[in-house]
């Protein structure tokens, strides 16, 4: 049998990373509104992340960031005149939405889209489906551009599939692989694919939480396991607490991460734990796998914890041994209990064996953790190969996208510097560039037009 990896796509922070408050239900969005932001340093923390995981051995890309402000979304909204206009207008008439269609929400590439593996669909090609993002307006603008790029990355039509966002209601509102688990015994057998929603939209026996929104349906997730063709036999669908969600785990990425064999969850995290895991192991056993749920229990992390610390927000990698690594972001070292509870992980037989602790603060301000910003796209060798090779990363990729980000980004920026139209060139200069860096072709709708 042929090889095959676990790749990580992160997102490259774009040039108008800023703190818009824009995420009602997550917190530290909410809390960091209108902070001056440092897009160069954003996207320095990313590419350091990276090129650490490239040293260590694993497979890891990159995914590009899109052109903002999203000019053709505020036209659509009937802002009108030149593009300098445009920006002038909805920053004088409606800046909250002038701030929308600046952000820099598509670094956090779990949300891009929701991949299903080779070894797990019907007709035995990489499925990939862009999220709507429906829930927030400055992310609902995301999924057009992200099908461009994604269609430039994995363009073989023989090894992959791309299906469009899920019709643009909040019924089926989809959040991508922030809600989305695939356990396997090896990266390209067969594996159970877990779906996590928030709420059903039309059974109304699921409770729902109180007072944030829950983004992911169960009807989007049992829509994209039908377009992925995925077998019954390997989906399992759980629901988050709602409880949970009104304390701000806006995605099931905050709550929980897998790989593997391994579930590293927070015991408040889904509804009917029991029967979940019991069908989780059932399922993996008859793919030949062994379940090893890693439960940590709320007496040594709250769930006020794990929100403030991104503990589960992190990413769970496969080591050259077996044994397991997981990436943290600095804020779990701040936090005692997390970090007592991590040492205590480290120290004990479980599946997970060491921790390493980034620096990803200009991305956790907003509610971006390790986990966020990266998509996981499991593929055997012959696929690798037939990705686009541009968005693989190398030493010499590394180097020449900090010297792209030191030559176009700022250093600072806040709310009013989204009112400069010389920040839409600016970044479309920076982004024409970059797709010749990454061979991409023409994905940005300046280049299109
Ligand atoms: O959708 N924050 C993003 C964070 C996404 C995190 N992704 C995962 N958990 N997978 C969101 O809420 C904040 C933007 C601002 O407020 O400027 C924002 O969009």
């Amino acid at each position: 049998m042929s090889n095959a990896y676990e790749v990580n796509f992160d997102g490259l922070v774009g040039p108008t990373h800023n703190y818009g408050g824009l995420s009602y239900g997550n917190v530290a969005s909410q809390s960091n509104s209108q902070a001056s932001s440092s897009p160069k340093e954003a996207a320095k923390q990313g590419l350091t992340k990276m090129k650490a995981l490239m040293d260590l051995g694993f497979k890891q890309g990159v995914l590009a960031p899109q052109e903002r402000p999203d000019v053709d979304a505020l036209r659509s909204i009937g802002f009108t005149g030149s593009d300098a206009q445009v920006i002038s207008r909805a920053a004088k008439e409606a800046m909250p939405l002038l701030v929308a269609s600046c952000s820099a929400s598509s670094m956090w590439t779990a949300n891009a889209c929701t991949v299903s593996p080779s070894a797990d669909t019907a007709d035995g090609r990489v499925h990939f489906t862009a999220a709507n993002l429906n829930c927030k307006f400055h992310r609902s603008i995301e999924h057009p551009t992200t099908s461009r790029i994604l269609a430039g990355m994995f363009v073989d039509p023989q090894h992959f599939a791309h299906h469009p966002a899920l019709p643009a209601v909040a019924q089926f509102g989809d959040e991508g692989a922030a809600n989305h688990t695939r356990f396997c015994k090896s990266y390209g057998e067969p594996g159970v694919e877990f779906f996590v929603f928030g709420r059903s939209a039309f059974d109304s026996r699921f409770p729902a939480p109180q007072n944030y929104p829950a983004r992911q349906t169960l009807e989007a997730s049992q829509a994209i396991a039908r377009l992925h063709g995925l077998s019954d036999d390997a989906v399992v669908y759980a629901q988050q607490t709602p409880a949970v969600i009104d304390q701000g785990v806006f995605h099931n990425d905050v709550i929980s991460v897998g790989n593997g064999e391994v579930l590293f969850y927070h015991q408040d995290a889904f509804l009917d734990s029991e029967s979940v895991l019991a069908e989780l192991a059932e399922k993996l056993a008859r793919r030949g796998a062994n379940f090893k749920p890693v439960c940590v229990p709320r007496d040594a992390v709250t769930v006020d914890d794990a929100v403030k610390s991104y503990l589960f927000n992190s990413q769970l990698l496969s080591r050259a041994d077996g044994g397991m690594l997981l990436i943290v972001p600095e804020e779990c070292r701040n936090n005692s209990n997390v970090w007592n509870y991590l040492q205590q992980l480290t120290n004990g037989n479980g599946p997970i064996r060491e921790v390493k602790v980034f620096d990803l603060k200009q991305s956790m301000q907003n509610g971006g953790g390790p986990a966020c910003l990266r998509l996981r796209v499991a593929l055997k060798d012959t696929e690798l190969q037939a990705v686009n090779q541009g968005v693989i990363m190398t030493p010499s990729l590394y180097d020449t996208l900090n010297v792209w980000v030191d030559k176009h980004y700022r250093d600072r920026l806040s709310e009013n510097d989204l009112a400069d139209p010389q920040l839409l060139v600016e970044c479309r200069t920076a982004l024409d560039e970059l797709t010749q860096i990454l061979k991409l072709g023409s994905v940005y709708s300046f280049q299109l037009a």
